[in-house]
C-alpha cells in the first residue's frame, strides 16, 4: 500500500539500519495477535467484567471486524475515530482495523465535543465508535454534533445498549470472517496517536505497525513480561502507556491475559488484582498516592503484583520509595511520550536510580541529545532540551508541515519541549518543560487551546493559563484573566468551556482576574512570575 498521504517515513538509510538491527522486524499488529493465537489458543486474553476471550475468540472478532469494516465500505487507509472507554469490543476494533489496513484515530475517554470534531476533520475520519453510554455520559447526543461538524464520518458504530439511529457494533462483529486477510503491510501506518505535547489542539501521531511493534515488544522484554503475566489495564487504553508501553499490545504479543479495568480508582482496580491474580499494572502518579494510601488503609492482598509502572508525569522520591513496603512489588518508572521514545529503570537498577530517575532510552539506537537554547549538547548533569531520533520515533506529524518545521531539526531529531539531565548512566531526570502544556497528572493541557477558548467568553478581554504546582496532581492549572467588563468567576468560565464541549480535565482550577499582566523583557506575558505569584501565600 502507498504511504498515507500526509506522513512523513524515516529516511532509506536510517530505515534500512532499523531493518537489518532487527527492530523492524517485518511484523503487523495483526500479525503479532495471529502468532499469539495459533501458539495457545485457548489462553485468556482478555478479560472485561464478566466477559472472558481466549486467544482464538479475540482473533476471531478481529478478523470478524476486519470483514464488518469492509462490508462497511472502510478501506485501507481509511481512518476510524476510536472513542471507547475501556471494553473488549476497543482490542477487538483495534485489532480488526489493523486487519483491514483500516487506521484507528485513538481519542481518550475525556474527550468531548470539541476534540472529537477536531479529531475527525484533521484526520477525515469516515467512521467513528462509541459506547452507547460510559460513566453516566450519554454518547449518543455527542456523536450527533460530531457527525454534523466532521461530515467525513459516514458511520458510527455503538457498543453495548441502544444505538439509536447509529450501526450496532455487533453488526461488525456478526460479519462472517472470510479470507482472514491481512490488508496491512509492515511499513504502513498503524494507529494514530494523540500527542499530548504539542500547543494548540493535539496533533495526530502516525506510528507504523514495524515501529509500533517493536515498541510493544521491547517494552514487554524491559518490563519481563511474559504469557504467564496479567496485566491490568488501568488508565485508558487507547493512551500510549496502557496500549504498547508494554500494555495491551504488548501483553497480546507475548501470550498474557489483559484485565480491562472500567477505572483506576483502587475501589476498582482491588478487588481485580485478587480476583485475577494481577501481575503488572501501569499508572499515573496521582493514581500511585491514591494506591499507597488505599493499600495501607484497606490491606487488600495485591500478593501477586510483581511490578508497577508509573509514568506520565513526575513521580516523586517519596511515593517511589513507598511502593515496595506498602504494594509489596518492585517500581519501573517510564518517562515516554506518544511521538515515540520512551525511557525506562530497569528491573535491576539500582534503587537510587529505580526512585530518583525516570530511566533510561529502550533502544540502543535511539539518539538522544540534551542541548541548550542554541542547540548544542550541554554536559552530562546540566540541564537542557531532549532531543531524539531513533526507530520507533515519529518523522513527522500527520497533515502539519509548518508544525513539523518547529518541531524537528533539520537532521529529523523531534524536540521533546522536555527539559531533562542526563546522569553518566545514560538515566534521565525529567527536571520541566520548554513547551507550553501543563502536566495535571499526566493530563496534559494545550496551554493555547484552552486560552484560545477562554478567549471567546465575552468577559475576557485577554488571558494567560498558567500552571502550579500541587502536592497530589504534580500541576494544577490558573487562569488568570483580563476583564473586559464585568469580570468573569471561575463558574462563568468553565460553564462557558462545558458549553463548548472541552475535556473536563481542562477546565482551570483557579481562576485569578488581574488588571495587566507581568511582561518580560521582551514584552511577552511573564508566565513564570504569575505562577510565582501564585505558590507563595
Ligand atoms: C506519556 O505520553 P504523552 O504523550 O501523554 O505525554 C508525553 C509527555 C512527555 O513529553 C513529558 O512531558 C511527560 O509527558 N511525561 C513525564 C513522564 N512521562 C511522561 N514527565 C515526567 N516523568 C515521567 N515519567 O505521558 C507516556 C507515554 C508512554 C509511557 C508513559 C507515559
Amino acid at each position: 500500500m502507498a504511504p498515507l498521504e500526509g506522513t512523513t517515513g524515516w529516511p532509506a538509510d536510517l530505515a534500512a539500519r532499523y531493518r537489518e538491527a532487527g527492530y523492524w522486524a517485518g511484523r503487523t499488529l495483526g500479525g503479532l495477535l495471529r502468532d499469539s493465537a495459533r501458539r495457545a489458543p485457548e489462553r485468556t486474553a482478555l478479560v472485561d467484567g464478566d466477559r472472558r476471550w481466549d486467544y482464538r475468540e479475540l482473533d476471531d472478532a478481529a478478523d470478524r471486524v476486519a470483514a464488518g469494516l469492509r462490508a462497511h465500505g472502510i478501506a485501507p487507509g481509511d481512518r476510524v475515530l476510536v472513542h471507547l472507554p475501556n471494553v473488549a469490543e476497543f482490542a477487538a476494533l483495534l485489532f480488526g482495523c489493523a486487519r483491514a489496513g483500516a487506521v484507528p484515530v485513538l481519542a481518550l475517554p475525556p474527550h468531548r465535543e470539541t476534540e472529537l470534531v477536531h479529531l475527525a476533520e484533521l484526520a477525515g475520519a469516515v467512521a467513528y465508535a462509541i459506547p452507547a453510554e460510559h460513566g453516566g455520559f450519554d454518547h449518543l447526543p455527542l456523536a450527533e454534533a460530531v457527525t454534523a461538524g466532521a461530515p467525513s464520518v459516514r458511520h458510527v458504530f455503538v457498543v453495548g445498549g441502544d444505538p439509536g439511529r447509529f450501526t450496532p457494533f455487533d453488526a461488525l462483529t456478526a460479519a462472517e470472517p472470510g479470507d482472514r486477510a491481512d490488508d496491512a503491510a509492515p511499513e504502513d501506518v498503524a494507529v494514530l496517536l494523540l500527542s499530548g505535547g504539542t500547543t494548540g489542539l493535539p496533533k495526530l501521531i502516525p506510528r507504523t505497525h514495524d515501529d509500533y511493534a517493536y515498541n510493544a515488544l521491547a517494552s514487554a522484554e524491559v518490563s519481563g513480561l511474559d504469557a504467564a503475566s496479567v496485566y491490568l489495564a488501568a488508565l485508558p487504553a487507547a493512551h500510549n502507556f496502557a496500549l504498547a508501553c508494554p500494555g495491551l499490545l504488548g501483553a497480546f504479543a507475548v501470550g498474557a491475559t489483559v484485565v480491562l479495568s472500567p477505572g483506576g480508582d483502587p475501589e476498582t482496580a482491588f478487588p481485580l488484582i485478587e480476583r485475577e491474580r494481577v501481575t503488572v499494572v501501569a499508572l499515573v502518579p496521582p493514581l500511585v498516592l491514591v494506591w499507597l494510601d488505599a493499600a495501607e488503609l484497606f490491606r487488600p492482598d495485591l500478593s501477586s503484583l510483581r511490578l508497577l509502572q508509573a509514568g506520565g508525569s513526575r513521580l516523586k522520591d517519596d511515593p517511589a520509595r513507598r511502593v515496595r513496603s506498602v504494594l509489596g512489588c518492585a517500581l519501573q518508572q517510564v518517562y515516554g511520550m506518544a511521538e515515540g521514545l520512551l525511557n525506562f529503570t530497569r528491573l535491576d537498577d539500582p534503587d537510587e536510580l529505580v526512585i530518583g530517575t525516570q530511566g533510561r532510552p529502550l533502544s540502543a539506537d535511539d539518539e538522544v541529545l540534551v542541548c541548550d537554547q542554541d542547540g548544542d549538547p550541554v554536559p552530562d548533569g546540566q540541564v537542557g532540551e531532549l532531543l531524539v531520533r531513533g526507530p520507533y520515533t515519529l518523522r513527522g506529524y500527520f497533515r502539519a508541515e509548518a508544525h513539523d518545521e518547529r518541531s524537528f531539526t533539520a537532521d529529523g531529531f523531534f524536540r521533546t519541549g522536555d527539559l531533562v539531565r542526563r546522569l553518566p548512566t545514560g538515566h534521565l531526570v525529567v527536571e520541566g518543560r520548554s513547551k507550553e502544556v501543563i502536566n495535571r497528572g499526566g493530563d496534559k493541557i494545550p496551554v493555547e487551546e484552552v486560552e484560545n477558548h477562554l478567549l471567546s467568553h465575552p468577559a475576557v478581554h485577554d488571558v494567560a493559563l498558567v500552571g502550579f504546582p500541587d502536592e497530589a496532581m504534580g500541576e494544577r492549572s490558573c487562569a488568570f484573566v483580563l476583564a473586559a467588563g464585568e469580570p468573569p468567576n471561575r463558574r462563568d468560565l468553565v460553564e462557558h468551556l462545558r458549553r463548548l464541549g472541552v475535556a473536563a480535565f481542562k477546565l482551570p482550577d483557579r481562576v485569578r482576574v488581574l488588571e495587566s499582566f507581568p511582561r518580560t523583557g521582551l514584552g511577552k506575558v511573564d508566565r513564570r512570575a504569575l505562577a510565582e505569584g501564585l505558590v507563595r501565600p
